[in-house]
């Protein structure tokens, strides 16, 4: 059976990260949306790059939760019959176990040089401007997916939506495209489709099925369920 499971901030809340609708989704007075964009970055460096340097530092102080956990299971039992795609970009799933973790919206645990393209993982912080260890060049920016920036690895999601028997969605508010819009697709193409989430999201009605509750509690029942 193949199985496509999206993620979003929700499954990372019981761990401890806020939310993006948390905080009523503003970061130091600034909407998300401000700082999350490459205008943004271009317009003020040094509040994006604060922005993602305290996230990136928050990361040591949260651990993965029943949720990641049951998932990383799945991931050990369905292999590639499951493609594990997050929106978020802590390491959480990856700490829990999953064997492979796609990050359509990139990683605090990397950044990306502006001068040269060269990519490398990241732990640090980059306000303060280090220089590439490509070029050389104070250019780093955090490698992750701003808005009106295109999500990575569309290709291969789009080809697991089309081929899933099952798609499952956890801990995701269904405001943010392309991911909101991965149930339809999946959907049209003969998909079962399965929310797990605190509130009925922007996209509940195009579920099958959506059950409402804590992350930490729906996600190792479903897998339990789904294992048997
Ligand atoms: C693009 C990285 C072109 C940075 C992020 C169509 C219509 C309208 C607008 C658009 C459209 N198409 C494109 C747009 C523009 C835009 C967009 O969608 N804007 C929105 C605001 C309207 N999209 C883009 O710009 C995208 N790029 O479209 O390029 C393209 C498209 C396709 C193919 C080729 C080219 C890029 C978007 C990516 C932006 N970067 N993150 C960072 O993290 O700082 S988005 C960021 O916000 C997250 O990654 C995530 O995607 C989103 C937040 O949403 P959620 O994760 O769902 O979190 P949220 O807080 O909203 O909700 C939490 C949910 O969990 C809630 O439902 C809550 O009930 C639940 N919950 C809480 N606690 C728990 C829980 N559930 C279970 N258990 C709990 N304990």
């Amino acid at each position: 059976m193949k199985v496509v499971v999206l993620t979003g901030a929700g499954i990372s809340a019981e761990s401890g990260v806020p939310t993006f609708r948390d905080a009523d989704g503003l970061w130091e007075g600034h909407r998300v949306e401000d700082v999350a964009t490459p205008e943004a970055f271009d317009a003020a460096p040094s509040v994006v790059q604060a922005f993602y340097d305290a996230r990136r530092a928050a990361l040591t102080t949260v651990d993965p939760n029943p949720a990641h956990d049951a998932l990383a299971r799945l991931g050990e039992v369905l292999g590639d019959e499951l493609l594990l795609v997050t929106q978020n970009i802590d390491d959480l799933h990856e700490r829990a176990g999953s064997p492979t973790v796609l990050h359509m919206h990139g990683e605090l645990l990397a950044a990306w040089c502006t001068a040269c393209g060269h990519r490398v993982r990241w732990a640090g912080t980059l306000g303060d401007q280090p220089p590439c260890p490509g070029c050389g060049a104070p250019a780093l920016r955090p490698d992750v997916v701003w808005f009106g920036e295109v999500p990575y690895e569309m290709d291969r999601i789009v080809d697991a939506l089309v081929d899933a028997d099952l798609f499952v969605s956890v801990g995701t508010s269904g405001a943010v495209y392309p991911a909101a819009g991965f149930v339809q697709q999946a959907r049209a193409y003969g998909a079962r489709t399965l929310e797990l989430n605190l509130q009925p999201s922007e996209g509940s009605r195009w579920f099958h099925e959506s059950r409402q509750g804590p992350a930490g509690l729906l996600v190792p029942a479903w897998v339990d369920s789904l294992l048997g």
